[in-house]
């Protein structure tokens, strides 16, 4: 049998965080381990819910939005290109029902898992013949340099949003969202869902700002928080990043207030009654999210309608 040999990281020294501190000694502990060993700044981490970060501190999110803005006006065709894992649906998800909501004309595509990652030539060229004139990415496309220059020529605008790490060279769109570049400000490890919400709260910040009373009534911007909470735990985002816990702590609070009915549907099946979903999230196992995601781009638009079959669905693959 194989001989494991346990190294144990240091016990927390006595001074420091825990003098005055209301924490639990595990919890110091645990904070230690992270990299947390000023008092100070563990109190603000674990305390902190504040989200007043600048979506258009972010590279390129004002000619993105500048853009979005134009083909919500002129009810221009606009396609959210999304991915087919839970980070990708959910981003997809959030970005099209905020397009929905400032009125645009959106509708999503979700590639099969088969196509692999990353944008299609042929997808873009079908959405270009099918009268899409701007496709906005979320969760994929930033290495697809030959596909963007092919849907450019196709006459496609294209707004790429990704999380993924940076190529050799950019694709040549009209904006390219990525908190991974070294010129983009911010935090840089957030999911495709948390960089689709940023999009999404710079195009509510600016209705909000120039045509007040245009904004999406009853919309509140942590309606969007479930879908990024289940992002970011299903990508295995880092937590002990500030600003994916402050997302995910607001996120589970809206999941666990069951205001969408599709996310309630999912916690149900996984036997988790509303008000105790803080542990991880929803079930969305890896096999699970292609079938779903072929099932339709069906899904994203028609989350909420959906909950009563995804939970017959999901009972039949024993979720
Ligand atoms: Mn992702």
């Amino acid at each position: 049998m194989m001989q494991k040999r346990w190294v144990l990281v240091e016990s927390t020294p006595d001074e420091g965080m825990v003098r005055g501190s209301s924490f639990n000694p595990a919890l110091i502990q645990i904070l230690c381990n992270r990299g947390f060993a000023d008092p100070q700044a563990a109190q603000q981490f674990i305390h902190s819910r504040d989200l007043n970060e600048d979506p258009f501190a972010m590279k390129d999110m004002r000619p993105a939005v500048e853009r979005i803005n134009r083909a919500l006006a002129s009810r221009e065709p606009i396609a959210v290109y999304g991915d087919y894992d839970a980070d990708g649906v959910c981003a997809t998800t959030l970005l099209l029902t905020t397009l929905r909501k400032l009125g645009g004309n959106a509708k999503a595509h979700i590639p099969h898992r088969d196509d692999g990652y990353g944008l299609s030539e042929a997808a873009l060229l079908q959405l270009a013949e099918d009268g899409a004139r701007l496709v906005v990415t979320v969760d994929c496309g930033i290495r697809s340099v030959a596909e963007v220059a092919a849907g450019n020529a196709a006459g496609l605008d294209i707004i790429i949003s990704d999380h993924h790490s940076i190529g050799a060279a950019l694709p040549p769109a009209l904006a390219v969202i990525n908190p991974r570049q070294i010129d983009c400000p911010g935090e840089e490890r957030l999911s495709g869902t948390g960089v689709a919400f940023m999009l999404a709260l710079a195009l509510l910040k600016d209705r909000w700002a120039k045509d007040r009373d245009n904004f999406p009534p009853g919309l509140r911007v942590s309606d969007l928080l479930d879908l990024v909470a289940l992002g970011t735990v299903a990508d295995v985002m880092p937590l002990n990043v500030s600003l994916n816990r402050r997302l995910v702590a607001h996120g589970l609070a809206v999941i666990n207030q069951g205001r969408r009915p599709g996310m309630a549907a999912l916690a149900a099946v996984a036997r988790l009654p509303a008000g105790e979903n803080n542990g991880g999230g929803p079930r969305l196992p890896p096999g699970a999210r292609p079938t779903i995601a072929r099932r339709g781009a069906a899904w994203p638009s028609g989350w909420d309608r959906a909950s009563m079959r995804l939970d017959g669905w999901a009972r039949r693959n024993r979720l």
